[in-house]
């Protein structure tokens, strides 16, 4: 039966196209009446003709698939609830994290974790993509209650082979708990300083922000602890450099909202860590001195490198 792909970004686009090229049954659910036609540039590097995609009109489908941008998801969680649909499985992606979580996304079925794979997905607008290279994308899981409900290893192989097929590689994890806290760190080491910098992610690199990243990691460290997730120091210090590497020539998901005029998801990055430790009575200076700076560089914006 057919999914429901809902989500204007890169991510939403490539698994449409995907399903799309490979005559995979799939609908959309866009903002607007219908979705607009999408061009492709497939992994063999080829164009292909430009399509329209499936437009879902309250029809059955099998799986939900939303990635959608972290301000969205309390909206289109309110929204879901009202589907008929709402009893399939739903796999949601976003970047950072929800102060309530926990209340608001109990009847989420499985977390994608996509460390690399926006940014190497190329998209000039949700109608023109292109594919650079697959990234590292990590499926688990929300909840143990999840595996329950959905019967799960039948389930939890039909939705990774249709993402296997779509998104190559998936890998389906124990612990995507702990695979979200490290992006969350991942990103908050990155994404506040290129757009201070208005730089590319590879700059970095040459900022000695190390000092910097350092400290700021270590409050998430602290902070993870109180939600008995462990992550290491130099485990997290590690995998932000290689992602800083990887992902070397392009601009970071909140310097491209920047850019673009769009609202952030900062309030989910740093913002998320500063209000949580709050809440838990930690300190976090670091990142409360980085958001500051991270505002303040919005009102004296540089050129973009
Ligand atoms: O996820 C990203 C983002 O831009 O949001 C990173 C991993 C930082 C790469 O750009």
């Amino acid at each position: 039966m057919s999914w429901l792909i809902v989500g204007e970004g890169a991510l939403s686009g490539l698994i449409t196209a995907e399903m799309a090229s490979q005559g995979l049954p799939y609908y959309v659910k866009t903002r607007g009446q219908a979705a607009r036609p999408l061009a492709y540039c497939n992994r063999q590097q080829q164009w292909l003709p430009s399509f329209q995609p499936e437009t879902w009109r309250g029809e059955p489908v099998s799986t939900i698939f939303a990635a959608i941008k972290a301000y969205q998801v309390s909206d289109f969680i309110a929204e879901w609830r009202t589907w008929e649909v709402s009893t399939v499985p739903l796999i949601l992606s976003y970047n950072g994290m929800l102060l309530d979580e926990q209340q608001l996304l109990p009847d989420v079925t499985a977390h994608l974790v996509c460390t690399t794979a926006a940014e190497r997905i190329r998209a000039d607008d949700f109608d023109r993509l292109s594919y650079h290279g697959s990234g590292l994308n990590n499926l688990g899981w929300a909840l143990p209650s999840a595996a329950r409900a959905h019967d799960s290893e039948g389930q939890q192989a039909e939705l990774l082979a249709t993402l296997e097929r779509t998104l190559a590689p998936v890998h389906w994890v124990d612990n995507i708990r702990q695979l979200r806290w490290e992006k969350l760190a991942i990103n908050c080491l990155i994404n506040p300083f290129t757009v201070i910098y208005r730089c590319r992610n590879g700059r970095l690199a040459e900022l000695n922000l190390e000092q910097r990243q350092q400290q700021l990691a270590a409050e998430i460290v602290l902070l993870a602890r109180q939600f008995g997730v462990t992550l290491e120091l130099e485990n997290l210090l590690k995998k932000t450099q290689y992602i800083i590497a990887q992902t070397a020539s392009n601009r970071s998901s909140t310097l491209v909202d920047v850019l673009s005029g769009r609202p952030t998801e900062m309030d989910y990055l740093t913002g998320f860590v500063v209000a949580q430790s709050e809440r838990c009575g930690l300190a976090a200076p670091h990142h409360q001195l980085l958001l500051e700076q991270f505002y303040q560089s919005l009102t004296a914006p540089a050129d973009p490198q």
